[in-house]
């Protein structure tokens, strides 16, 4: 018997986060694959080759292996290049593996949640000019017309676009995605269509399946201004929060987009969100910086005493969760983490990371806030976009080589807590004991 447990509501859901691109292997047909072609563009110019091989059909043991753990729902998302591989060609076997995966999980009482863009675009789109088109939200809608039929007896749960805001500023503002564009004037433009595409297949969904609940995810990243006494900190931190945590989803609220030194009304997307997907990593103090118009003249760096991930990329502020959910709580609707987690090949700081920030979600579940579930991020080892495979984010390890699966001691301890639909102090003692004390204070 467990000493002392903070439970989660009856009904939750615990699952984890994948995304085709990361997972499936053999696509070729996108963004993305040409992209890892291009020299220089991937950590030790890696591939995504043939990821975790769920393409080939490795997607039924891995989603057995969540379901043996104690999982009760699963996100992945579909590649639209697959569906759609030309302007004018759709492939209707394509979307059949799609309906036979959503359809495995509905048989295995797990709910599915599909995200229907998750940074990749399919080559044609991108000759046309991608999402810097304003012709691009009809055709994502018309992508979106033909993947709802097939799978609405199944999927109730949609998020529309996974991260905007990663794929904006890695994209359109000097990051490391493609196009590989710095040009702020374009990245307001792909805001806008990102925007009116999202506010399109809502509408379009709620069309074809009146019940389903939809929204999107947004990584929402906790800024606080390094030096809380200090005035010109706390401006950047001001106008990054707005550009990137507020803009995006306020849009879908009212139809104003804010984008501090412009403002679009996009009256189409008001009231279009049922419920917001939340994913949270990390926390950056903002520290203002003459010398970095680039961003807003804020420099960001990690809490000098926050716990690194294997690879320095995430830093544990588990706070910082806590921030994320009290800024979706604002909107009023339900929330959903559509994913969280840490990049940790040994997994020496996985156990702790997540039982911390599922603990700030407890914390927020008792303030009453709207949450739903919580979906880690991920559940085998994906391929890591710009950084490769040198990232490892699964509860199982993969071999890329072999497709030989590992199980670390994390999958343990995401299956206590999904089976106890709690965190116990038993499962802080036996995988993270040097967190004992800190959550179960004097038990
Ligand atoms: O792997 C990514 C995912 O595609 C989007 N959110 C963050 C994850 C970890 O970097």
């Amino acid at each position: 018997m467990p000493e002392a447990t903070y439970h989660f509501p009856k009904g939750f859901l615990w699952g984890t986060a994948t995304a085709a691109h990361q997972m499936e292997g053999q696509n070729i047909n996108n963004n993305w694959a040409e992209w890892e072609n291009q020299p220089g563009r991937i950590v030790e110019g890696q591939k995504a080759g043939l990821a975790a091989d769920w393409w080939g059909g490795r997607w039924q043991e891995d989603l057995q292996r969540a379901y043996d753990s104690g999982q009760n729902a699963h996100r992945l998302s579909i590649e639209w290049s697959r569906i759609q591989p030309e302007a004018d060609r759709w492939d209707d076997k394509a979307l059949q593996v799609y309906v036979e995966m959503v359809r495995w999980l509905v048989n295995h009482k797990m709910t599915p949640l599909v995200t229907l863009h998750h940074f990749t675009d399919p080559l044609w789109l991108v000759e046309t000019g991608g999402w810097e088109n304003g012709a691009t939200p009809a055709l994502f809608e018309k992508f979106v017309r033909h993947v709802i039929p097939a799978l609405k007896d199944y999927v109730n749960l949609w998020v529309t676009i996974n991260e905007p805001n990663v794929y904006i500023m890695s994209g359109w503002v000097g990051g490391p995605f493609p196009p590989g564009k710095n040009n702020l004037g374009l990245a307001a433009k792909v805001v806008v269509n990102m925007i009116k595409g999202h506010a399109f297949a809502y509408k379009a969904i709620h069309e074809l399946q009146p019940e389903a609940q939809v929204g999107i995810a947004i990584n929402y990243r906790s800024l606080k201004a390094a030096r809380s006494w200090f005035l010109l900190d706390h401006i950047p931190t001001k106008i990054q929060n707005q550009l990137y945590n507020n803009s995006f989803t306020d849009t879908l609220v009212d139809g104003k987009l804010n984008l501090v030194f412009k403002k679009v009304n996009i009256p189409e997307a008001a009231h279009t969100q049922d419920f917001i997907g939340v994913n949270y990593y990390s926390r950056d103090l903002v520290k203002f910086n003459l010398f970095n118009p680039g961003e807003m003249f804020g420099s960001r760096f990690y809490p000098k005493d926050a716990p690194l991930s294997a690879t320095g990329f995430i830093a544990d502020v588990p706070e910082g969760m806590f921030d994320a959910l009290k800024w979706a709580h604002r909107y009023n609707i339900p929330i959903i983490v559509t994913e969280n987690g840490v990049e940790d090949n040994k997994d020496i700081l996985r156990p702790r990371y997540t039982i911390e920030h599922l603990h700030q979600i407890w914390r927020a579940v008792n303030f009453n806030w709207r949450i739903k579930g919580y979906f880690h991020w991920s559940l085998v080892d994906n391929f890591e976009w710009e950084r490769g495979w040198t990232q490892r984010f699964g509860l199982w390890g993969l071999d890329v080589e072999t497709q030989k699966r590992i199980r670390r001691p994390s999958v343990d301890l995401y299956e206590a807590i999904c089976k106890e639909n709690g965190i116990s102090s038993e499962i802080v003692e036996r995988f993270a004991p040097e967190i004992r004390e800190k959550l179960f204070p004097g038990i």
